[in-house]
């Protein structure tokens, strides 16, 4: 029996739900999900088994978790902006995501480069929106239905069925064999999600310029069949950020390690001791050179 194996790249404006929607589809928390924009940094993949019960053809769908687009001048957020759009080079198939509160500005620029790749759009966050407007909004993409293979209204936070979805993208892989193991969630290290996780509180806890001025490197990680034991640096870049971070009595800092701590004991489902320390690095978001010690190499 012939295999169908390929790339889908899932885009979309920052804050769309892309990262919300891979979690659900793998059933496990491992992409920094924030009601910040600009959450996701670097791609991710997150592998899919599918059977198409009718054919009886095996998938697998290796979605790719992508910064969201976005246009802005720092050096950190054109490294962003550049990851999404080489994974949308390298994908056989796009995901678009868009959220159905946006207006189809950020659709109709995808649309402007897009050129001829073959997408599916997924029209997210329909539970904050009244049926009537769900409708209204559908009608506005159907101007392009040309462009797209398939359009789905649904909310990645609600929805637990991507059945029809996850079809129409397997009907449009290419034949080939699998590229990873089919038990695989991803082919992230656990220390790259323990990082995600980490990131994801220092998002949730911090404001302002904080959580887009700062990174996490884990550092060393100590396993033992009782415990996990992680240690992790925050970059920041300048002192009065530092004491921000650890609060007053330590209340932040703790506040952070407390809730990635939990976040890492869910996931891998073992007691987790996790030191977090603070480091000033001097507008590492900011210069060429420094950005690639953190491993987002702009070239
Ligand atoms: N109400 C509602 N909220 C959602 C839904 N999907 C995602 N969200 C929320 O939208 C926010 C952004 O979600 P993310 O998954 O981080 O969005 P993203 O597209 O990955 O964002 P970037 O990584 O910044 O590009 C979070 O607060 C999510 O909880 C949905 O279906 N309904
Ligand atoms: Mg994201």
């Amino acid at each position: 029996m012939k295999t169908k194996c390929g790339f889908v790249g899932v885009i979309g404006k920052p804050n769309a739900g892309k990262s919300t929607f891979l979690n659900k589809i793998v059933g496990q928390n491992i992409a920094l999900v924030s009601h910040k924009v600009n959450a996701t940094r670097k791609r991710m993949n997150f592998i899919v088994p599918f059977e198409d019960i009718a054919s009886g053809e095996m998938g697998q769908i290796i979605f790719v978790d992508t910064p969201g687009l976005d246009y802005q001048e720092k050096l950190l957020n054109q490294f962003m902006l550049k990851e999404a759009l080489r994974v949308h080079q390298e994908s056989d198939i796009i995901l678009f995501i868009a959220s159905a509160t946006d207006t189809l500005e950020g659709y109709e620029e995808f649309l402007h480069f897009n050129e001829n790749k073959p997408h599916v759009v997924l029209l997210n966050k329909i539970d904050l929106l009244s049926q009537e407007k769900i409708l209204a909004k559908i009608a506005l993409y159907q101007k392009y239905q040309d462009k797209f293979l398939a359009i789905f209204p649904m909310s990645a936070k609600k929805d637990e069925n991507f059945h029809q979805l996850l079809k129409t993208i397997h009907t449009s892989l290419p034949y080939a064999p699998f590229l990873f193991d089919s038990e695989d969630l991803t082919d992230l290290k656990l220390r790259d999600i323990y990082k995600e996780l980490i990131r994801e509180s220092v998002f949730n806890n911090l404001s302002d310029e904080l959580p887009y001025e700062s990174d996490v490197v884990v550092e060393k990680v100590i396993e033992s069949d009782k415990i996990e034991k992680i240690f992790a640096k925050i970059f920041v870049e300048k002192e009065s950020q530092k004491s921000m971070v650890i609060g007053s009595n330590a209340n932040t800092i703790k506040r952070i390690g407390k809730s990635a701590r939990e976040k890492i004991e869910h996931l891998i489902q073992k007691k987790v001791f996790l030191q977090l320390n603070v480091f000033v690095h001097k507008s590492w978001s900011k210069e060429k050179d420094k950005l690639k010690f953190f491993g987002y190499d702009i070239d």
